[in-house]
C-alpha cells in the first residue's frame, strides 16, 4: 500500500482550505460521516451473522415497513452526527419529524438522510446505500424553525452517498468537484480511488421499475420506446439496469453514464422518492459532477420542500439523457 494514497479525511482537509474562513466544522461533520458509514459497512456485512437481517415490525412516516438495518443505520448515523454538537437537527427517512438536537449558536447545520436507501434488498443482500444532505441553517431562525430551510430551497453544503456494494464506496462533494473513497477494510480507511468523477454526457443504460410502465405518461413510453430501438449511431439500444436501490443506479450512470426514472404513477401520483433527503442531496451530486437532475419538468434544486416527507418524481443522470426524457415528456419529442 502506497503511503501516497490519499485518505477521506486528508480529502476533506485539502477542501476546507479552498473554503476562505472555513472553521473546519463541516470537516469534523464529514470526518463523522466516514465514521458512521466505517460501522454500517461491518454491520451490513455480517447482518445475517448476527440476527440484523428482517423486519421490525413497524412503519416509518412514509409507510415503508421498517427493516432491522434501517433502524440501526438511523441511530448509527444520527448518533454520530449528533455527538458533534454542530448538528442542530437531523431529517431522516425513519424519523416522523425533524429530530431536534441542539439549539446552541455553535448548531449550525441540519443534516437529512436516508440511512439505509435500497432497504428492500436488505435480506437479499443487494445493493444498499446512505445518501446525505448537510444543510447550513441561520441559527437567528430558533430550533422550531428548522424545516424552513428546506422551504428554502437551500441547496446543501455538502452531499453524498454510500454505497454497500461489492466494495465499499463514499462519494461526496462539499462544492469543488465530486470525489470517490473505496473502503480499505484491513486499513479502516476510506482511500481515494475516484478522483473529480465527471458524469458522461450520454450514457447505454437506463434505471426504471418497468414493470409499471403501463402507468406512465404515454410520452414516457415513448422515451423508452426510442432508448430500446436499435441505431448503433445513437448508441441504442440503451440496455436496462435496476438494482432496487437508488444509489446503486445513480453511482452507474454518475460513472458510466446513463439515466434513472421514477415517474408518478397511481400509487406514487406525486413520485415515490422523498425530496429532502434522497433527491436533492444526490440531485447537488450529480448536478456538480455535470449530470442534471429534474421531476421531468423543473430542476429539483429549485422545487420548495412543502413537508420534509415530500415526494417528488425524479429523473437524473447524464445531461443530455435527461434533457432527451424532458422533450419527450414535453412531447416536443417522438
Ligand atoms: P427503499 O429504501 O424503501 O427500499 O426504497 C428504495 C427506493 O427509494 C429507491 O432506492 C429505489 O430506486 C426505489 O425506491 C425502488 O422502488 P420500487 O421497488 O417501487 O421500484
Amino acid at each position: 500500500m502506497s503511503t501516497r494514497a490519499v485518505t477521506l479525511n486528508r480529502h476533506i482537509l485539502e477542501e476546507e482550505r479552498l473554503h476562505p474562513g472555513a472553521a473546519g466544522e463541516l470537516s469534523e461533520l464529514l470526518v463523522q460521516l466516514g465514521y458512521a458509514a466505517k460501522i454500517l459497512a461491518r454491520e451490513i456485512g455480517r447482518a445475517a451473522l448476527v440476527g440484523r437481517l428482517g423486519l421490525v415490525g413497524e412503519k416509518n412516516a412514509t409507510g415503508d415497513s421498517q427493516k432491522k438495518l434501517d433502524i440501526f443505520a438511523n441511530d448509527t448515523v444520527v448518533e454520530a452526527f449528533a455527538q458533534t454538537g454542530l448538528v442542530a437537527g437531523v431529517v431522516s427517512e425513519e424519523l416522523d419529524e425533524v429530530k431536534q438536537i441542539s439549539c446552541e449558536g455553535k448548531a449550525k447545520y441540519i443534516l437529512c438522510t436516508d440511512p439505509l436507501d435500497g432497504s428492500s434488498n436488505t435480506d437479499t443482500n443487494g445493493a444498499l446505500g446512505t445518501i446525505f444532505g448537510i444543510y447550513r441553517r441561520d441559527v437567528s431562525c430558533g430550533c422550531d424553525q428548522l424545516g424552513d430551510v428546506l422551504r428554502q430551497r437551500a441547496t446543501p453544503v455538502a452531499a453524498g452517498y454510500v454505497m454497500y456494494g461489492t466494495s465499499t464506496l463514499l462519494v461526496y462533494t462539499s462544492g469543488h468537484g465530486v470525489a470517490g473513497f473505496t473502503l480499505d477494510r484491513e486499513l479502516g480507511e476510506f482511500l481515494l480511488s475516484h478522483e473529480n468523477i465527471r458524469c458522461p454526457e450520454r450514457g447505454r443504460t437506463y434505471s426504471a421499475n418497468v414493470a409499471r410502465i403501463g402507468d406512465w405518461h404515454p410520452n414516457i413510453r415513448r422515451f423508452i420506446e426510442h432508448l430500446t430501438q436499435t441505431d448503433p449511431a445513437s448508441g441504442r439500444p440503451y440496455s436496462l439496469r435496476y438494482s432496487g436501490a437508488l444509489v446503486g443506479d445513480v453511482h452507474r450512470s454518475l460513472i458510466e453514464g446513463g439515466i434513472y426514472f421514477y415517474p408518478p404513477d397511481p400509487s406514487h401520483p406525486e413520485g415515490k422518492l422523498r425530496l429532502v433527503y434522497e433527491c436533492a442531496p444526490l440531485a447537488a451530486l450529480v448536478e456538480m459532477a455535470g449530470g442534471r437532475a429534474s421531476d421531468g419538468r423543473q430542476r429539483i434544486l429549485d422545487i420548495p420542500a412543502e413537508n420534509i416527507h415530500q415526494r417528488v418524481p425524479l429523473v437524473i443522470g447524464s445531461v443530455e439523457d435527461v434533457a432527451l426524457y424532458e422533450a419527450f415528456l414535453r412531447g416536443e419529442e417522438s
